[in-house]
């Protein structure tokens, strides 16, 4: 009997072992050669850099590496110079940085010479909307991997250290350097000694990783936990409390990176409420933390209730502080002017804020774009993003120059992410979303970098073989597996855009949870700018919002010769032309379509193209060990379904002011439109696993 126990006690922990749970991300090294490594330095960074070499070396057997701390100008921030057998750096950070990047040549097989790699962006920081009680704002992935509930949330565990651990190598691997650790929306509990007795812990795994820890404040936090009467930001108390308060931090955490702030907006308080700026707020933050070494990241999204289009307000807002900002605050922007819709054009406030430091603000976290259930790889979103062309300081300003430091003088540059990490075993939710987390840091690392080269990486990396192998199997991994995968990542956002919002139609989600259509929502009382008919403006004579000259004006915040190409709805790209223009249903398309029927396209090409996706997934089964194919699979059968109800809702909707037919060759629709409205408002909000 005992014999029996302790052979199936042996085949639960062999499948625990082999289980494929995701959880290595795309760190998988396997049988390492050996290898000398020298270094005459020795540090917490260090040691890491050289563990990871011994760990993972798949060069030539027995190559001595050298890791050489020493100062070269051509090596900037945290760059290093690499080659077969050397890397070099200015900073401890930058050896290891060296040490990831050659591991992971070694592994896609990727050409090494000698050569320097320096980071586009200083500070490549993840914001983690995590809450205190261990929920996270927008989060599919479980709960949070700082904050629990319950009586012991406090305690500091061997297993949450561990998972810290994980987490900050799975950063340093890819560049990231920065970590905020709790929500926007932030608590002032945050700030209370018990709590930073936590981010110390955090801090401290974080350290040997090369990251920096940050934190959401709460802008009323001195008169809610510090027993002032006020939180006005020119009361010397409070300036003082500040102070103290930073004080308090620095000397538990010597190199904390400083504060995220979302103040005056949707309901956040912040310095208006006491008749005061964003730059009063700002600047008195930035002085309390300035002696430390710290920056203050001040969010640029706002929008209030008025009936001013929502895309124009957080220019009106902050132009006119412009170079009103201590040199230690970083304006963080939102890529888009909305909201992380599916598709949006830059925020006009690129390039257009010369005088200030400005971040971007991307979102990993897939809020818009199906949360953790569509398979979206979005570098093709950021570089689009990254790359459009500002035309502020003439041609070739694009987003990336405006604010990586090349054109405007500033101190600091830094781009964050909104992480999509959880609890879940697998991190991300689906295994797909690890390859954004993965490319938030590689695109922050290196702007210019093109998607295909990120997925190519990931792929290899997260599924692959490793280069040695060169025989057959090899010729059909790549020829079978990961061409089409990649392909199938590369094409996929642009399927969501299709099947959601195409054409530059955006914010026309349901508000109830934010994962289905919802055109038609807009309760009695609403906040108009919260509803998806302000933004469609569909109606019997067309569809879409003018932000031209005859219409909000938007445009006017861009500039030439960007501001008349977008006006005229001939040069417009049509990817964007329902974001400027409200068109005619019988417009005349590029393709001879009229608009309505080219929308009626777009919906239906993005529902085929996910039933592609299946298709190509299905012919990798095997390639992909059980686990991860079965769990892929599942999560593209629901992408399916959601994106036939997304265009079929859409779809219905607008043919109630379009009164035309769906073109008879396309797939007709299979849901009722009183169906769909109905099951929305039994929506939950958050994908159920
Ligand atoms: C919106 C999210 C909300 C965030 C907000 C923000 O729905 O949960 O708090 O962005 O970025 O898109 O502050």
């Amino acid at each position: 009997m005992k014999k029996i126990y302790s052979s199936v006690i042996l085949i639960f922990l062999t499948l625990c072992i082999y289980a494929e749970d995701g959880h290595q991300l795309w760190l998988r090294n396997s049988s390492p050669k050996p290898v000398n490594v020298v270094c005459l330095k020795n540090s917490p960074t260090l040691t890491i850099a050289k563990q990871e070499l011994q760990n993972g070396w798949m060069g030539e057997m027995g190559t001595s590496v050298n890791l050489v701390i020493k100062a070269d100008k051509a090596i900037r921030g945290d760059g290093f110079r690499i080659s077969k057998n050397t890397i070099q750096a200015n900073t401890e950070n930058g050896i290891l940085y060296g040490v990831y990047e050659l591991l992971r040549r070694q592994q896609t097989g990727e050409a090494i010479q000698e050569e320097i790699c320096n980071p586009s962006y200083d500070r490549r920081i993840l914001n983690h909307w995590d809450n205190l009680d261990g929920s996270i704002e927008r989060g599919y992935a479980g709960q949070s991997i700082f904050w629990r509930k319950g009586s012991d949330s406090l305690t500091i565990t061997e297993t949450d250290k561990n998972l810290w651990q994980e987490y900050a190598r799975a950063n340093a691997s890819v560049g990231i350097n920065g970590s905020v650790l709790n929500n926007v929306n932030a608590s002032q509990l945050m700030l209370t000694n018990e709590y930073l007795q936590r981010v110390k812990a955090i801090a401290e795994v974080l350290r040997p990783y090369g990251i920096k820890t940050y934190l959401s404040v709460r802008f009323s936090s001195p008169a809610q936990i510090g027993g002032l009467k006020t939180s006005d930001p020119l009361n010397p108390e409070v300036a003082q409390w500040w102070k103290d308060k930073a004080k308090e931090i620095y000397n538990l955490i010597p190199d904390f990176g400083g504060f995220l702030v979302k103040a005056n907006s949707e309901g956040q308080p912040g310095p208006q409420d006491f008749g005061r700026t964003h730059a009063d707020g700002a600047n008195m933050l930035a002085d309390a933390v300035k002696p430390f070494g710290g920056i203050v990241m001040w969010r640029a999204f706002v929008y209030s209730a008025s009936d001013e289009d929502r895309a124009k307000q957080a220019y009106l807002e902050f132009m006119p502080f412009d170079g009103q900002f201590r040199d230690n605050v970083i304006i963080q922007v939102k890529n888009g002017p909305i909201d992380f819709q599916p598709r949006e054009p830059f925020s006009p406030l690129f390039g257009a804020m010369k005088k200030t430091t400005v971040m971007p603000e991307l979102q990993i976290t897939q809020e818009y774009l199906g949360h953790s259930v569509h398979l979206a790889f979005l570098a093709p979103m950021w570089e689009e993003f990254l790359q459009s062309d500002t035309y502020q300081n003439g041609p070739g300003t694009t987003v990336a120059r405006c604010t990586d430091g090349s054109i405007f003088p500033q101190k600091y540059s830094a781009i964050a992410g909104v992480a999509n990490i959880g609890l879940d075993a697998n991190w991300c939710g689906h295994h797909f979303g690890q390859s954004n987390w993965y490319a938030f840091g590689r695109l922050a690392w290196n702007s210019s970098m093109k998607s295909e080269q990120i997925a190519d990486e990931w792929i290899k990396l997260t599924f692959g073989k490793t280069t040695d192998n060169k025989d057959d199997s090899a010729i059909d991994w790549n020829l079978s597996f990961l061409s089409p995968v990649k392909q199938m990542m590369l094409d996929s956002r642009e399927a969501i855009v299709d099947f959601m919002m195409p054409l530059g139609l955006h914010h026309i989600f349901s508000a109830n949870g934010h994962y289905g259509p919802g055109p038609w929502w807009a309760p009695k009382g609403m906040r108009k700018d919260w509803t998806p008919p302000y933004y469609h403006q569909a109606d019997s004579l067309g569809i879409g919002f003018d932000r031209t000259s005859s219409g909000s004006n938007n445009l006017s915040q861009y500039k030439e010769p960007l501001r008349s190409e977008y006006s005229d709805p001939a040069t417009c790209p049509e990817a964007y032309l329902l974001w400027f223009h409200h068109l005619p249903w019988d417009y005349k398309m590029k393709s001879g379509r009229t608009l309505w029927d080219e929308l009626c396209y777009h919906y239906d090409g993005g529902v085929q193209q996910v039933r592609r996706f299946q298709q190509v997934w299905d012919q990798a089964e095997r390639f992909v060990d059980r686990d991860r194919f079965v769990h892929v699979q599942r999560r593209l059968r629901d992408q399916s379904l959601n994106a036939l109800e997304w265009k079929d809702a859409c779809l219905l909707h607008f043919q109630q002011f379009s009164r035309k037919s769906i073109p008879y060759n396309l797939e007709r629709p299979m849901y009722n439109l009183d169906y769909l409205i109905e099951k929305d408002t039994k929506r939950v909000g958050v994908y159920q696993h």
